[in-house]
């Protein structure tokens, strides 16, 4: 498949990438190149090729290259290779923030769009993980210390105006923003042909989209998404986009370790959608165990919402108050009212990017194995579960914004649909 890919640049195959990282001095060290065991394609995504080498002595390297189109769809919907750039330079940048909580980047190629990163086989993508019942405890409140870090760190909060616009200009990513704006804000309320559910779902579909305060509620959302550039923000922060291991090797329980990757759809924007991806994507995981009976499952996915929120809340106040990473840019101006407003803001709109992104997983292109893997009797209930939640976080969000009410309202529509 991969050798007849029409790009204007060459694509690696498994017969090309050990010759590929013989050219790159970058990679030197990191796997014997003469002594390379297996070469895996093993992406999964939608838009990228991903392939995993191994050598003699276990090192393991993962080449990823962007295609120019979307995987998921195949050639004919073209898509700039140049995402490649911008997860090398989010990496990067949220790699020195938040140290060990992203994936390390060793090399970028800029001609072929290929990044070199570490090899986290140890890992397990969250969403497989939740998928096959397993508690990853910790997973949660890292990627709030993750969002918090890049918060600050990539905000005028934390970066001197001039470094912050030349860091603004660099991440304008109008492609994959489109994507974002088309696929989650727009398409489930305005069908462009790429939605679909099961039959037994198609009245939830269109109560959906005939929902007026939902579609008034996601116009402002995708207002604050296009205009609100707060900070160099994930931009696709799902459960799919987390890895996380056990520690000591177990299969479960604490994580040792936890780290965000496929930040290609990095850009300033709104601090609080990295916050409402994850939230989406624990009440997603909660539906498959309501769906197969495990309330008690249903209970800690929803937790996860809370416990990223509080771990992303009081790192965000550490680097506030310690003046960690050198401390705010502008201690005069930025004083404690409005850092209280931040929160506050964020608090709020995590619920309304929440439903929004909880939304497109069920109506939209592009959905989550969590539901799809379920038998279609019990994907039914799952999915107008999701859609029932969306509608009253949407609802409720400017009344009580806790993130446990939250949870208390998805849990409830989650078991009585
Ligand atoms: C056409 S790309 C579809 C989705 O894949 C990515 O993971 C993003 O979530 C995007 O919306
Ligand atoms: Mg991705």
């Amino acid at each position: 498949m991969t050798t007849s890919i029409d790009a204007p640049y060459e694509i690696l195959t498994p017969d090309t990438a050990i010759a590929y990282v013989r050219t790159r001095p970058a990679l030197a060290g990191r796997i014997d190149a003469e002594n390379v065991r297996s070469v895996r394609e093993i992406g999964d995504g939608n838009l990228n090729l991903v392939f995993v080498l191994t050598d003699g002595a276990g090192c393991g390297l993962v080449l990823k290259q962007a295609l120019p189109y979307v995987r998921l769809v195949g050639p004919s919907w073209r898509l700039t290779p140049d995402r490649a750039r911008h997860e090398a330079e989010a990496l990067r940048l949220h790699g020195q923030l938040a140290p060990g909580l992203v994936t390390e980047l060793y090399d970028y190629d800029a001609e072929r769009y290929v990044l070199a990163l570490e090899d986290l086989s140890d890992h397990r993508v969250w969403r497989t993980a939740l998928n096959d019942g397993l508690r990853h405890d910790g997973a949660a409140e890292t990627m709030g210390r993750y969002v918090a870090a890049v918060a600050f760190g990539t905000s005028v909060l934390g970066m001197d105006a001039g470094e912050r616009a030349a860091t603004l200009a660099a991440a304008v990513n109008p492609e994959l923003c489109l994507i974002t704006e088309d696929l989650v804000f727009t398409e489930p309320y305005v069908d462009a042909g790429r939605n679909c559910v099961l039959p037994a779902n198609e009245p939830d579909a269109a109560e959906l989209a005939a929902d007026q305060d939902m579609v008034a509620a996601m116009g402002r959302a995708k207002w604050a998404f296009m205009t609100r550039a707060e900070a160099l923000v994930h931009g696709d922060l799902h459960t799919g986009s987390v890895m996380v291991r056990g520690a000591d090797g177990a299969v479960e329980g604490p994580v040792d370790s936890a780290k965000a990757f496929d930040s290609e759809f990095a850009f300033y924007g709104p601090v609080a959608f990295d916050l409402g991806a994850l939230w989406a994507n624990y009440v997603i995981a909660a539906a498959r165990a309501t769906a197969l009976g495990d309330d008690d499952r249903a209970a800690w996915a929803l937790g996860l919402c809370t416990r990223t929120w509080d771990a992303f809340e009081s790192a965000f106040r550490a680097r506030w108050e310690d003046g960690a990473d050198g401390g705010l840019a502008d201690p005069r101006m930025f004083r404690a009212d409005l850092r209280e407003h931040l929160l506050a803001t964020w608090r709020g709109e995590a619920w309304l990017f929440g439903a929004a992104k909880m939304t497109r997983r069920i109506v939209g292109l592009a959905k989550t194995s969590d539901v799809e893997t379920l038998p279609p009797p019990l994907r039914e209930g799952a999915a107008r579960g999701v859609l029932r939640t969306a509608r009253r976080w949407v609802r409720e969000y400017p009344a009580d914004a806790a993130p446990r009410r939250a949870e208390e309202i998805a849990g409830e529509l989650l078991r009585t649909t």
